[in-house]
């Protein structure tokens, strides 16, 4: 079942020079594509949409601050079941329970700075990608 994904490489991920490792892995996977990719400082407005869920939670304030604090990388990827295999490659959350060989499992320590975000269903995919490339809606 082909899907498509919204995903970002968060302002850790490119100061710290990952774009490449990480956009890699997502290449790799076989039948997979790419529909979309930016290089984009998201504001307070494209931030506040992406991350509603999240609003009065603790951790959303110094979430919104860390994902505007630099440039991140935005992505629409395209191919078999690539929901749930972005989920996957990402890893879990926390970096420090995230699978070794996941993404996150590989490259991150706290949680806020966990380098991706994948959307999590087909609906918030649907969603993100509107929020992000509103021409592939
Ligand atoms: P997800 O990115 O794995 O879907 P969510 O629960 O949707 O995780 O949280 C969105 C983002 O908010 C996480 O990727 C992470 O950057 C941050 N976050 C989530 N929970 C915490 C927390 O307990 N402390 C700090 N940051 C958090
Ligand atoms: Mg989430």
């Amino acid at each position: 079942m082909s899907q498509r994904t919204l995903v970002l490489l968060k302002p850790d991920a490119v100061r710290r020079g990952l774009v490449g490792e990480i956009i890699g892995r997502i290449e790799r996977k076989a039948g997979w594509s790419l529909r979309a990719l930016e290089l984009r400082t998201l504001d307070l407005a494209t931030l506040e949409q992406h991350y509603s869920e999240h609003r009065g939670k603790p951790f959303y304030e110094p979430l919104v601050e860390f994902m505007s604090s630099g440039p991140s990388v935005a992505l629409v990827v395209e191919g078999e079941r690539v929901i749930e295999g972005l989920r996957a490659l990402a890893g879990s959350t926390d970096p420090i329970a995230a699978a070794p060989g996941s993404i996150r499992g590989d490259f991150g320590t706290i949680v806020r700075e966990n380098l991706v975000h994948a959307s999590d269903s087909p609906e918030s995919a649907d969603r993100e990608i509107k929020i992000f490339f509103p021409e592939l809606g």
